[in-house]
């Protein structure tokens, strides 16, 4: 067996490959359009920069700056109102049932509150009119935005970036010339309640407003402080001026009252100024290290390689218009980078989980208030986070899923006189739990299940029992929340979550009633709640009682259904329309992002679930093609994932455009703006890589024809395992390099028979490596209807490699 410790080499040349690839530029500013701008963040602090010439604006987020303050949002109604709406639905009165939920279990007023701006900052620049050469850029791989251009002979350069370690954004700005830099620095904010100028700061404070009901608490203030320079700095009573200065360091300091979701009494000024005095003291050129020390030593984990064109000199803009035409890998691995670049610039050890928005929005009342949608947009931020090696991004969602767990004891109570915890389809910075919108999209007791299995996937990728253990309370409090509240339905005896949706979608004959018994995704959702807590107790060698008791209720979970048009059902009774393009497909949350549809354990599944993917279409809104990346990557079929690339990288603006798509600035377009369906196409674009979910390690399991040659290192997979290197030509695997974090057998699926150089053997029944170990799914129930068709290829090469943590593994290399 041949080892290596660690191959510095592959990290090198894999990322000369790539460098030159890792920017967004463009020719001319943003001028007045938000999603022209470019986003800095440390998780914390959000910027969009404008690289406006004449007058330049930072429009400023801060993740904890929201409407409203500590609330909850129950309603008591609910809990007298259950049976009756229970015993409506399943008489076949589901429109009477939505109507007695719409009065008694959605929340009476408050139905989650906002994350707002914090303001702008303004440069503005005399006499720069005029100006060429002009160019700005965020280069991703130092965290940097750059904008230069020339004005009255003199070339100019502006950088800026947010930094992770020293919690405060730098903004410089050089000139060709000495003393030629001279600007007014102001700030601005809608909610601005009080604002002081000091000889070298601007400080400006406000007050989060009022919202449904709740009275706006959350106080911030922010500080931008000029350095010591060369120049003569004047100000009046709203702004600063420099003239005649070299070079210029601007810090920027925002901090806000709110410590945490129950408590906002910290002291947003000291904050701010203990962040602005301590960064003040550290000369720009360590500044700069630290931010970079730090973003590189996660963003460079992962490398990816899926080649270059001439495209790739042109603009990003000018990119996107034509990515259609089929001739830029590099912009899909530029896009993939991104999604990594924005996971970890809004989503930070201790800080928010990435809202809608991420942590950038500028609008003061913003769709969907940038909060959190947890019947699928919130989740899906998450899907790169362990798969492209950035497992401490994902830290901020755990916490929230435990203090949703602390909030959400007291919904289930209350509303429906369960124990454990519930949260419905949203919440927000003050972990609401009650049902909000209206019942057709609010009555969903579900965001528990779903956010719940982020837990346990980290086990699964990391195999910390510690984390299993802190977290187990969690999970049982979701497990005995279902334990509670499942029902039994009369047709079959099957238990079910009842009332609840498909979600935001009704089935055919009922276009104005979601409301529901026993929808497939909530099944699902169960079988994986159940199913997590049963291996966690054994795990941990605990709770066997109550491990016993859900395993008699697992046993009575529906089974998947395949109904009248082949397709997977998304309700109990067989109620799909195949030409329903609606863009929640919830039902095959069971394909991606669980895995109990599977081609090895499950042929007619898959075969079902792909129909159902097919009626639903591709183009739709942002996240729902990144959703569809992921599953055409899970139905093993490259060329269509790739056409749903495609779809996705289509420019938002483009005139009779419709659907989503993407921005300029490489935002994902729901429409309007929403950060989900970049994560989700980056975690779909690692999908068709590397997949772990099934038994195997399978690599390359859906490589489209275009990306015949490519590598790729640093994904992880589940088991602890990483990809360390992984080359391939003519779609075939030439280079592999797999280290172990934790031990056990490798088990690795492929696509053409590979000679390794070390001892493998060719693999046989089950993966023994208990993190490849999936639960096995009932036998569906399958319509009279159905023909049922489990036609398709299966990968044919599988290997056994047994590992040692802390190893590496030099599988193959190419000569
Ligand atoms: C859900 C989706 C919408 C949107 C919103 C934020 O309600 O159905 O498409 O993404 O969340």
């Amino acid at each position: 067996m041949k080892r290596i410790l660690f191959i510095l080499i592959f990290f090198t040349t894999a990322l000369q490959a790539q460098q030159a690839n890792l920017k967004l530029w463009y020719k001319q500013p943003a001028n007045t359009t938000w999603t022209k701008a470019l986003p800095l963040g440390n998780g914390r602090l959000g910027a969009m920069v404008y690289g406006n010439v004449k007058t330049e604006t930072f429009q400023l987020n801060e993740s904890s700056f929201w409407s409203g303050s500590p609330s909850r949002n129950d309603n008591p109604d609910a809990k007298a109102a259950l049976p009756g709406i229970r015993k409506l639905i399943f008489e076949g009165k589901n429109q009477e049932a939505q109507e007695l939920a719409q009065k008694s279990i959605i929340a009476r007023k408050n139905h989650g509150q906002m994350f707002l701006p914090v303001g702008n900052l303004q440069l503005d620049f005399p006499n720069h009119e005029s100006y060429d050469n002009y160019k700005r850029e965020l280069d991703i791989e130092q965290a940097l935005q750059t904008t230069t251009y020339q004005a009255n002979g003199i070339k100019y350069t502006r950088t800026a970036f947010i930094s992770i370690p020293d919690q405060i954004m730098v903004i410089r700005l050089n000139a060709n010339k000495p003393k030629s830099i001279s600007f007014r620095l102001s700030m601005n904010s809608p909610f601005k309640t009080a604002s002081a100028v000091q000889k070298d700061e601007l400080s400006v404070w406000g007050l989060g407003k009022d919202h449904e009901g709740v009275k706006g608490a959350v106080r911030f203030n922010t500080i931008a402080r000029i350095l010591p320079n060369d120049g003569q700095m004047s100000r009046n009573d709203s702004s600063l001026n420099v003239e005649n200065a070299t070079a210029i360091t601007l810090l920027v300091s925002v901090a806000t009252n709110f410590v945490n979701y129950q408590d906002i009494s910290g002291d947003e000024s000291r904050k701010a100024r203990s962040y602005m005095e301590k960064a003040a003291k550290i000369p720009y050129s360590n500044l700069f290290n630290n931010h970079i020390c730090e973003y590189q030593q996660l963003f460079r984990r992962v490398t990816l390689d899926l080649g270059s064109t001439e495209a790739a000199k042109l603009p990003t803009d000018e990119r996107l218009k034509a990515f259609a035409q089929g001739n830029d890998p590099a912009l899909v691995s530029l896009y993939f980078q991104f999604g990594r670049y924005l996971l970890i610039s809004c989503s930070q050890p201790g800080g928010q989980p990435a809202n809608l928005q991420g942590i950038w929005n500028n609008q003061e009342n913003p769709p969907w208030d940038s909060k959190y949608t947890i019947n699928i947009n919130t989740e899906m931020n998450y899907w790169p986070a362990e798969l492209t090696n950035l497992p401490e991004t994902h830290e901020p969602l755990f916490d929230m899923v435990h203090e949703l767990s602390e909030t959400g004891a007291e919904t289930a109570r209350r509303m429906y006189g369960a124990n454990g915890w519930v949260a419905h389809h949203n919440t927000d910075l003050w972990r609401i739990n009650g049902a909000v919108d209206g019942a057709f999209w609010g009555m969903w007791p579900m965001g528990g299940a779903w956010l719940s299995q982020h837990l346990w996937q980290r086990y699964l990728y990391s195999g910390n029992k510690v984390f299993l253990q802190k977290y187990y309370p969690v999970l049982k409090g979701v497990a005995t929340f279902y334990h509670d509240f499942l029902v039994t339905e009369p047709t079959h005896q099957w238990l079910v979550v009842t009332p609840s949706t498909s979600p935001e979608n009704s089935p055919a004959g009922r276009p104005n009633s979601s409301i529901t018994a026993g929808a497939t995704m909530d099944n699902q959702l169960v079988f994986d709640v159940f199913s997590n807590l049963i291996k966690a107790a054994e795990i941990l060698k605990t709770d066997a009682e109550f491990a016993n008791q859900i395993k008699a209720r697992l046993k009575l979970i529906p089974p998947m259904q395949i109904g009248q048009y082949n397709q997977l059902q998304e309700w109990l009774e067989d109620l799909d329309d195949p030409k329903d393009q609606h863009r929640h497909i919830s039902h095959l949350y069971g394909l991606f992002p669980s895995n109990q549809i599977s081609p090895y354990q499950n042929p007619a599944l898959f075969a079902a679930a792909r129909n159902s993917l097919i009626y639903r279409g591709d183009v739709s809104t942002g996240w729902s093609m990144g959703w569809k990346v992921n599953w055409w990557a899970r139905l093993l079929d490259g060329n269509r994932a790739y056409k749903l690339i495609t779809d996705q990288l289509s420019p938002a603006e483009a005139p009779g455009r419709k659907g989503g798509g993407t921005y300029d600035n490489l935002f994902d377009a729901h429409p309007p703006f929403q950060i989900d369906g970049n994560f989700g196409c980056t975690a779909g674009i690692a999908e068709m890589l590397v997949q772990s979910h099934d038994g195997a390690i399978h690599l390359l399991p859906a490589l489209p024809d275009r990306w015949r040659e490519g590598s790729v290192s640093g994904l992880r997979t589940r088991g602890g395992f990483e990809i360390v290197k992984m080359a391939w030509k003519d779609s075939k695997i030439t280079e592999l390099v797999i280290k172990s974090t934790i031990g056990g057998n490798c088990r690795l699926r492929v696509g053409n028979a590979l000679s390794p150089d070390i001892t493998m053997s060719n693999a046989e029944g089950i993966n023994p490596n208990p993190f490849f170990q999936t639960a096995a799914i009932k036998e569906p129930l399958v319509s009279p209807k159905a023909k049922v068709n489990a036609d398709f290829i299966r990968q044919k090469f599988e290997y056994d490699l047994p590992t040692d943590a802390e190893e590496t593994y030099v599988i193959l290399l190419e000569r």
